[in-house]
């Protein structure tokens, strides 16, 4: 997986997806090896050409000889729905490209369309040394905003013609997104629905995202959007994916030297360890024990 070996990063995300036995100890693995790439998220309402973006930057990127993983991250919980939304990606030409990694997965019924398992397949695609990470997910609302705590950089993709849904997505997705792209600009209606997204989002000041136009079928405007994304300035605030990697690091060895202070100290030590001397309990039993006592705060011994 770290070699980045195709067969192997496709296991080891099945594994995670599944819980196998095995996923544990890939999830931990990708989290240590994980912090290289950009994750982008893609957002927007269903059939706004969201696919058909996702591959054309993917060729933008590959042009820039970027390794691209692809994430297609279906609403519903259905298998055919989450093949379907692959084949889609996979029809366009990518399929035989070594660079290029595609995967959808079902979202598993969770309210912000974004299953802890999506995470931990970035996490995957991350480790096994993909530059650039794009999360396709399908929504605007208020309980879709997850995509924009996963990514570096969240894109709304938003179509001409639905005008009265920006109300909808004002207190949702607007709030939150790096980026606006009003893809099918060749059709009525794009110059409008350019202004009225760039009227929904004036207030956020300083926080403004740009609002890009783009015909994906075309590729029009995908150059600018890719350059946008990987030789532009960075968003002003701190890469969330960053900060989460790092916050997870610190967690780790945080926690490991307070457990270790706690245990030393724990008046139930000396009795687990006689227990495991005498054979009456396993070294991992004891442990476990242990640890549930200290993490339950339980500490009257
Ligand atoms: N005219 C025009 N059609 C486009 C453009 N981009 C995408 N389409 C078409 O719009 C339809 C939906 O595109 P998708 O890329 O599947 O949209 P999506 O947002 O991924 O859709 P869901 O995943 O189902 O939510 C397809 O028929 C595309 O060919 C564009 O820029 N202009
Ligand atoms: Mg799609």
């Amino acid at each position: 997986m770290k070699r980045g070996e195709r067969a192997a990063v496709a296991r080891a995300v099945t594994a995670v997806e599944n819980d196998y036995p095995a996923a544990a100890a890939i999830v931990e693995t990708a989290r240590t090896e994980a912090g290289h790439a950009l994750v982008l998220g893609l957002t927007g309402p269903p059939g706004a050409g969201k696919s058909t973006l996702t591959d054309a930057l993917v060729r933008e990127f590959r042009r820039r000889s970027k390794l691209v993983a692809v994430l297609a991250v279906d609403p519903s919980s259905s298998v055919t729905g989450g093949a379907l939304l692959g084949d889609r990606i996979r029809m366009s030409g990518h399929a035989t490209d070594r660079g290029v990694f595609i995967r959808s997965h079902a979202s598993r019924g969770r309210a912000d369309g974004l299953a802890l398992t999506t995470s931990r397949v970035i996490d995957v695609m991350d480790a096994a040394g993909s530059d650039i990470i794009i999360v396709e997910t399908v929504g605007t609302g208020q309980s879709e905003t997850g995509i924009t705590r996963l990514a570096d950089t969240s894109i709304l993709v938003w179509p001409p013609g639905s005008g009265d849904d920006i109300q909808a997505a004002k207190a949702g997705i607007l709030e939150t997104v790096d980026l606006v792209v009003v893809n099918k600009a060749d059709q009525p209606g794009a110059d409008a629905a350019k202004a009225a997204l760039e009227a929904a989002v004036s207030w956020r000041g300083e926080l403004v995202p740009p609002v890009l136009m783009t015909v994906a079928t075309r590729g029009d405007g995908v150059g600018e959007l890719a350059g946008l994304l990987v030789d532009g300035d960075r968003p002003a605030r701190r890469s969330p994916r960053r900060t989460l990697q790092g916050l997870r690091q610190e967690i780790t060895e945080a926690a490991l030297v307070l457990a270790r202070e706690r245990a030393r100290h724990h008046p139930r030590l000396a009795g687990l360890a006689d227990a495991v001397a005498d054979g009456t309990a396993g070294v991992d039993d004891a442990a476990r024990q242990l640890l549930e006592i200290l993490t339950g705060g339980d500490d009257s011994g």
